[in-house]
């Protein structure tokens, strides 16, 4: 079946935190209003509690799944470029493979992966002795699954107390969403789950989130026009002292060519990981500098050996539509932050879903999602053979 994600549990090492009740930031007396908004800028980041904790329900059933993928194909199959239509002649000839090329640098597969694709189908051909087009479709299905098996992977929860993950990417990729459906995902297998709203640029971004908290019944850290880094810090303590199993950093977009705001993005990875440093000064507050952690020896995070610095993942969230542009901030983001996984959104537009592709063979990193709408349930996990069936249908 399809988890969601992969509950791991901590290293036996691993000893969960006092909760230090006197620091933990006030919880403010009426829940009701996801975004508490005093007028005098507060010292540190409010936190909101939602009324009740939310029930934990069964994951997605075969049919739901079978829904989402008939969209995903729909959406695939949008472009018009489609490459199933390459095989409807008689002929496994030249002008066969020629058609194949062009419509996979269409579908934004890019230069590499498409070479890599028709070398790899001609010689699955050859050893299948095929002679129908139809079969050769088959064969390019088995070739992109195993291109793209490599990006599967599940999203693990639970091996860190709190599992930190902080979200990046540019404007309007869908990081806001991704977050919202990720944590109804998550909370709906009874996962106690932590918003920080880091995008403190636009008041209207920390509503957004705020929404997704109430409709998920979570709490949410945010912070009136402040540092996006002192936001992060605060919510990976609070996360700790209030026992969540997952603390979800959301981030303001930005592009990779925006270096201060890259720098930026660097600055909030920093901040999370001190906040995991095992130091009695971690509930003291957000550290003044800018520097990262120092010190002789190795610095180990909060629960002891075993025990990993958050963020434990830094996830890239990019629109699907984005063609070749999507691998040039793969490699930037993975650059600045050392990326763990990516979700890509919108493959229910007009996107093309090669790059994926192009992602498997010249950044393979872990799609952990994907994106096929804007409701609450469009997010699903990545099935290497389930999406080169969709990209070729
Ligand atoms: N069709 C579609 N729209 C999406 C998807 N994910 C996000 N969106 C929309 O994209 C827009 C930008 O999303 P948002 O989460 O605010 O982006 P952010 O700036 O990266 O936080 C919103 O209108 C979302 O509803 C998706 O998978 N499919
Ligand atoms: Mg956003």
């Amino acid at each position: 079946m399809f988890s969601f994600f992969r509950k791991k549990s901590p290293p036996p090492a691993m000893v969960p935190a006092p909760v230090p009740p006197a620091e933990t930031p006030a919880t403010p007396a009426a829940p009701a209003t996801p975004v508490p908004a005093p007028a005098p800028a507060p010292a540190t980041a409010s936190v909101s509690t939602p009324p009740t904790a939310a029930a934990p329900s069964p994951t997605p059933s075969p049919a739901a799944r079978q829904g989402w993928l008939d969209r995903l194909k729909a959406g695939l199959r949008k472009t018009g470029s489609s490459i199933a239509t390459v095989f409807t002649g008689t002929q496994i000839d030249d002008a066969l493979y020629e058609e194949l090329e062009t419509a996979l640098l269409m579908a934004d597969t890019g230069v590499k992966a498409t070479e890599q694709l028709l070398a790899d189908l001609k010689r699955r051909v050859k050893e299948a002795k095929a002679t129908d087009p139809i079969q050769v479709k088959g064969l390019l299905a088995d070739a992109i699954a195993d291109l793209l098996a490599p990006l599967q992977k599940p999203l693990e929860i639970g091996a860190q107390q709190p599992t930190v993950i902080m979200v990046a990417g540019v404007n309007g990729a869908g990081k806001t969403t991704s977050i919202g459906k990720l944590t109804k995902h998550l909370a709906d297998s009874g996962e106690s789950v932590l918003l920080a709203a880091a995008d403190t640029f636009r008041a209207a971004a920390r509503e957004q989130l705020a929404v997704w908290a109430d409709r998920n019944t979570v709490e949410i850290v945010s912070q009136q026009g402040g540092d996006p880094a002192a936001v992060s810090f605060d919510a990976v303590s609070a996360g700790r002292a209030r026992g969540k199993n997952v603390v979800l950093v959301d981030t303001a977009g930005r592009l990779p060519t925006q270096l201060h705001l890259m720098e930026e993005l660097k600055k909030i990875k920093r901040t999370i990981q001190k906040a995991g440093l095992a130091d009695a000064s971690v509930a003291a507050g957000p550290p003044q500098g800018d520097t990262a952690p120092s010190g002789g020896s190795e610095p180990h995070a909060v629960g002891g050996v075993g025990a990993r610095l958050p963020p434990h993942e830094v996830l890239l969230v990019i629109d699907g539509n984005t063609g070749q542009n999507a691998l040039a901030q793969v490699k930037a983001f993975d650059e600045a932050l050392q990326l763990t996984g990516l979700i890509v959104t919108k493959l229910d537009g007009t996107a093309k879903g090669g790059v994926l592709c192009a992602i498997a063979r010249e950044k393979p990193i872990p799609v952990y999602f994907i994106g096929v709408g804007e409701k609450l349930e469009d997010l699903e996990t990545f099935d290497a053979r389930e999406f080169a069936q969709a990209l070729l249908s």
